[in-house]
């Protein structure tokens, strides 16, 4: 067996002294490519495929060095010739085919369950741009073009393609495929399908491309919306686009592993991640019927390989489609619709649960719920909410499909390569163990009163910090204090995550910072958000947390308190810096709203402290840490439920009632504010909060500082105790290892292989 070193040289034919960096970085891929190949294993019984819209990668190279156990001896390799690893790690680009939560997720379980050794594929679109990039002029978000494909050379193109059937017209759906790699496991692949006619070149201003010439913007965008509709029927081309090639290719490759296409589910499980690839059910249903197989055999076959998970209970996200886009985009699926509409119909008189209602809407999760076997959420609350309200007449018409399935994030991504130092410290302490079996962290809690071992966890967490302020000045150009306590919310920005919220906290410390009410330790509050293109107050937020944190900065009796960092174009690769050097861990979503979340189990998997209201799997990490180590807040989600129903808020009397409240407010229109902002965003976001404040800000924003200044002390005056909290919710975290989730999965719903 040939070492590292031996195997560069070959590929590379000369030294690795000799070769410029990106050689290193070519020849670096073919080699991990090379070992990704040897651990390709047949499949024998049933595959697993998760379809989804988006797979959320983020850099690979470190990833695949760790997976394959090639990661130190690399490292040292390299630095023996006087190169650097991270210097190849800024050569790879990132693949950002996703927007926040589910597409990260998608690439969390890929991990899973390539290390668990499961046969599981995924399959989705290779966008020719990923994410937009977030750029800011004028405080202000702008979105640009990211160009990952031209950088990357994870992506193999093969020479497969499927015929696609959209509007009456054929399209080749050519398959490309990116290696993933497990930890000491298997390798699967990531199927994505590419239109080979899209063309870079209609790219106009910023991210705008003309909408209707299909054969060149296809497949050239990964949808930047999570939250409105603009475009929408692009959309569905893309959808039927990646279904109908998937279905395609599972049942080619089902057929050359010997299925006869009656026996489909015995060889195929499916996964259908949200609505988005719904379609997969109709079209597999339509294939099943050229193979020569009946309506209603199909439909029992789909529905026994197929299953669906829910990720979210806001209405507007559930899709829905008038019937006259479908019978455009894909009228040879509209018959299919029908009849499984007619059948939906007859299992049930409550109209509610129809596929297609009254003004012709086709509803996808109506049809995922009948037609597939199993439906989940993705955390214990999430799940009872879907069961008890949102899709209580499905629960009680099918009660055995409904399950839940808590999140979960893959330990080697969000732990062993973001935070080496805090791995390294844990291994020396309970062994290697908790690499694959993520309770083992649980024996860290014998550390619980050992004050030496504190203050090493505390002394690692305070070099991460500096790291991040390091990397914060050098590719952001912020100055933050590494002393401070690090508060950190990092996600989409949504209005029910309320983000809004953290800003109305920061202006009224601001207030009271100038009044001579010191807070117990200084705070950096850092944010890292992307805000749908077209979601107008998602915009206005982030404007105000910028020109906030300009004004914040050259006040010099407020910044040595307090300082607002917006990271710019936040995506995996900043997350990995930013977990890591984080103190208190911002979850703080209007009860009921958030499924799940998964930032908040990398807060907590990295030392940090929650600060959360009772909602997604805050639940269950409240559960796993013991309330005395968790900082909870604000309404419950009953109450909020109850809320809604009464429809009785009225945001303008709390604004009125509350001094707080109103000062912090009005502070969004003050001179301070315009001198660097812009009126129509602040004013717009003024006007958004007194009378209308959909997500309850107000009623949970004195309950939100309380708790935060109690954190903000107990940092301050006891950071024994802080770091026990620390040490407990590290040593928690096992439970959100995403080998769990995937492990209850294949339990419970696709018994693979
Ligand atoms: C729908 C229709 C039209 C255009 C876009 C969309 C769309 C796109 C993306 C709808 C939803 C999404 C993404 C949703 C998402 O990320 N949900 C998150 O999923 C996580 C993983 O389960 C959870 O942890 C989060 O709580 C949930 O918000």
């Amino acid at each position: 067996m040939m070492n590292v070193e031996q195997r560069l040289t070959g590929i590379l034919g000369k030294s690795i002294s000799e070769a410029d960096d990106r050689q290193l970085y070519s020849a670096l891929m073919q080699l991990v490519q090379d070992q990704a190949g040897e651990q390709i294993r047949p499949v024998s019984g049933r595959k697993l495929y998760y379809i989804s819209a988006e797979f959320l990668l983020g850099k690979l190279l470190s990833n695949n060095l760790i997976n394959l156990n090639l990661y130190d001896e690399v490292k040292e390799c390299l630095e023996k010739s006087g190169k650097s690893l991270a210097a190849l790690e800024e050569i790879d680009s990132e693949p950002s085919l996703g927007n926040g939560g589910l597409g990260r997720l998608a690439a969390c379980f890929l991990d899973s369950l390539a290390t668990l050794n499961l046969p599981g594929d995924g399959v989705g679109l290779l966008y020719h741009c990923g994410l937009f990039r977030q750029k800011f002029e004028n405080e202000l978000q702008h979105e640009k073009p990211d160009f990952w494909l031209d950088n990357n050379g994870w992506v193999k193109r093969t020479d497969k393609a499927y015929p696609v059937m959209l509007a009456g017209r054929q399209y080749a759906a050519r398959l490309c495929q990116i290696a993933v790699t497990g930890y000491n496991g298997r390798t699967n692949q990531l199927n994505l399908f590419d239109l080979e006619s899209v063309d870079e070149g209609i790219i106009g201003d910023g991210i705008s491309f003309p909408k209707d010439q299909i054969e060149k913007n296809l497949t050239l965008f990964l949808y930047p919306d999570d939250s409105d509709d603009a475009g929408r029927l692009l959309r569905l081309y893309q959808q039927y686009f990646m279904v109908s090639a998937g279905a395609q290719m599972i049942l080619e490759e089902c057929a050359a592993r010997g299925c006869n296409y009656h026996d489909l589910a015995d060889y195929a499980a499916i996964q259908i991640n949200d609505t988005h690839p719904s379609m997969i059910i109709p079209e597999l249903i339509r294939l099943l019927g050229e193979k020569g197989v009946g309506f209603d055999e199909a439909v029992e076959i789909v529905t026994n390989t197929c299953a669906y998970t829910n990720h979210t209970i806001l209405s507007e996200a559930l899709e829905k489609w008038p019937a006259g886009s479908l019978y455009r985009v894909v009228p040879h699926l509209m018959p299919i619709i029908d009849r499984l509409n007619q059948i939906a119909r007859s299992r049930s008189s409550d109209a509610s649960t129809a596929i297609i209602d009254g003004n012709g809407t086709v509803h996808m999760a109506h049809m995922d719920i009948h037609f597939t076997h199993s439906t989940n959420g993705v955390a214990y609350l999430h799940t009872e909410i879907l069961k008890n309200s949102e899709l209580a007449n499905f629960n009680r018409l099918y009660p055995w499909k409904f399950n839940n399935k808590t999140n979960g994030v893959t330990f080697r991504r969000w732990l062993m390569a973001c935070n080496p130092m805090l791995t390294k410290e844990i291994e020396s302490r309970i062994g290697p163990g908790f690499k694959k079996d993520a309770d083992e962290l649980k024996n860290l809690l014998a550390l619980q009163e050992d004050e030496a071992a504190l203050q090493r966890f505390a002394d690692i967490k305070a070099a991460n910090k500096r790291a991040l302020a390091k990397w914060m000045l050098e590719t952001q150009g912020i100055e933050i204090n590494p002393d401070a306590m690090f508060a950190i919310q990092a996600k989409r920005l949504h209005e029910y995550k309320r983000q809004q919220m953290n800003l109305l906290f920061l202006i009224h410390q601001y207030f009271e910072i100038k009044a001579g009410h010191l807070p117990p330790v200084p705070l950096v509050s850092i944010f890292g958000a992307k805000a749908a293109p077209a979601y107008t107050i998602a915009k206005d937020i982030i404007h105000a947390l910028r020109v906030l944190s300009r004004v914040v900065a050259e006040d010099p009796a407020v910044s040595p308190w307090m300082q607002i960092a917006f990271v710019e174009n936040y995506n995996v690769s900043a997350a990995e810096k930013m977990f890591p050097a984080c103190d208190l861990s911002e979850q703080i979503s209007l009860a009921s709203k958030e499924a799940s979340g998964t930032g908040n189990m990398k807060f907590m998997l990295n030392g940090a402290v929650t600060l959360g209201t009772m909602d997604g799997a805050n639940v269950e990490i409240a559960q796993q840490v013991g309330g005395e180590n968790i900082y909870i807040f604000g309404q419950s989600s009953d109450q909020v439920i109850r809320r809604y129903a009464a429809g009785d808020y009225c945001a303008r009397e709390w604004y009125e009632g509350d001094p707080n409240i109103r000062r912090a407010i009005d502070f969004l229109l003050s001179d301070e504010m315009l001198r660097y902002g812009s009126r129509e965003n602040l004013e717009r976001l003024k006007n958004e909060l007194i009378y209308k404040d959909w997500f309850q800000t107000l009623p949970d924003f004195n309950a939100y500082t309380i708790r935060k200044l109690q954190a903000m002390t107990d940092y301050a005056v006891n950071p024994v105790k802080w770091r026990r909290m620390c040490l407990v919710n590290i040593a928690n975290a096992g439970f959100f290892s995403a080998d769990r989730t995937i492990a209850e999965y294949n339990r419970d719903i696709w018994q693979l292989g």
